[in-house]
């Protein structure tokens, strides 16, 4: 019989070899015949299914909140910068996207991962957050540069109303809420910020839209698949401040001595 040669890759989710691409087995044409959205396409390619339509809109909502929060947050710095310096477009974009992680938009995972282990094993909101502190470790998702108790972040409060009225359970968020009412009582900066509010809220997704099993929970939340929604997001974001650095003209940066402080 015919003997297959060991392949070097094995891929999932997605194929172009037949008359038209597939993502996760939906062809192409039938993906434009249903009117999918964003939304769908990151639940095939991502999630390698289809999810009802509220999950795709919380994804396509999580996408357009996230996508820009000006030009002083830390990604869109260093790609106004980098364009500034005569870099290209992916220069400038991968500039700004390195600087995501655990301080700036990158605290999505670990607020799943810490708020789901929290509720699961029973932690009263005071319990996490004070084993937080002795552990040394900041809470993810929680605090914020300019946000506070008396201005909080409006994302957050979008995509928590849009859960309160279309998912079927709130309960990781709710907790998450729980652990910002102790935290807020620390300091006025500890809010839920927009990292904070995705992670929990995603947790809820996975748990109560039926389409996972717990397992594939687990396997979501411990690979870290939800930092994925703020670097695509805050791609575009960064692009435009690409465009608009070069449209502008602006010359190579450079930081005044004013506001360096040189000290021995
Ligand atoms: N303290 C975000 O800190 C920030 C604490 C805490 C316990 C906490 C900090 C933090 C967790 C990571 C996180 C996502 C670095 C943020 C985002 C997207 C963005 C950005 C934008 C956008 C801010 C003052 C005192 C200290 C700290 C204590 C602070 N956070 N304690 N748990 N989580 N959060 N990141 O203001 O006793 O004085 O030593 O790491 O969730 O990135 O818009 O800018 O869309 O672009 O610099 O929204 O909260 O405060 O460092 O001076 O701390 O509060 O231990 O206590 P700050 P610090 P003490 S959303």
């Amino acid at each position: 019989g015919k003997v297959r040669a060991p392949t070097h890759i094995i891929s999932t989710i997605s194929d172009d070899r037949g008359e038209e691409p597939c993502y996760a087995g939906v062809p192409m044409s039938s993906i434009l015949e249903q009117g999918f959205g964003v939304g769908d396409i990151i639940s095939l390619l991502w999630f390698k299914r289809s999810l009802p339509r509220y999950c795709t809109k919380f994804i396509e909502i999580c996408i357009m909140l996230c996508a820009d929060h000006g030009p002083c947050v830390s990604g869109a710095h260093n790609t106004i910068v980098t364009a500034r310096a005569g870099k290209d477009l992916v220069s400038s974009l991968v500039s700004g996207l390195l600087t995501i992680g655990p301080r700036f938009g990158g605290a999505i995972d670990d607020a799943a991962r810490y708020f789901k282990d929290a509720y699961d094993r029973g932690l009263t909101p005071y319990e996490f957050v004070e084993s937080m502190k002795k552990k040394g470790i900041r809470v993810p998702g929680i605090g914020h540069r300019i946000k506070r108790g008396d201005n909080r972040d409006k994302r957050v409060e979008l995509l928590q109303e849009f859960a309160r009225t279309n998912f079927p359970s709130v309960k990781y968020m709710e907790y998450a809420v729980q652990v910002e009412t102790y935290t807020l009582t620390k300091a006025n900066n500890l809010v839920m910020n927009v990292d904070g509010a995705i992670g929990s809220l995603f947790l809820d997704l996975l748990a109560g839209s039926g389409m996972f099993t717990k397992p594939e929970i687990d396997e979501i939340v411990e690979i870290g698949y939800l930092n994925g929604l703020f670097v695509l997001a805050r791609s575009i974001g960064l692009i435009g401040h690409t465009f608009d650095q070069k449209r502008l003209k602006q010359p190579l940066y450079r930081h005044p001595w004013e506001d360096v402080l040189y000290t021995k």
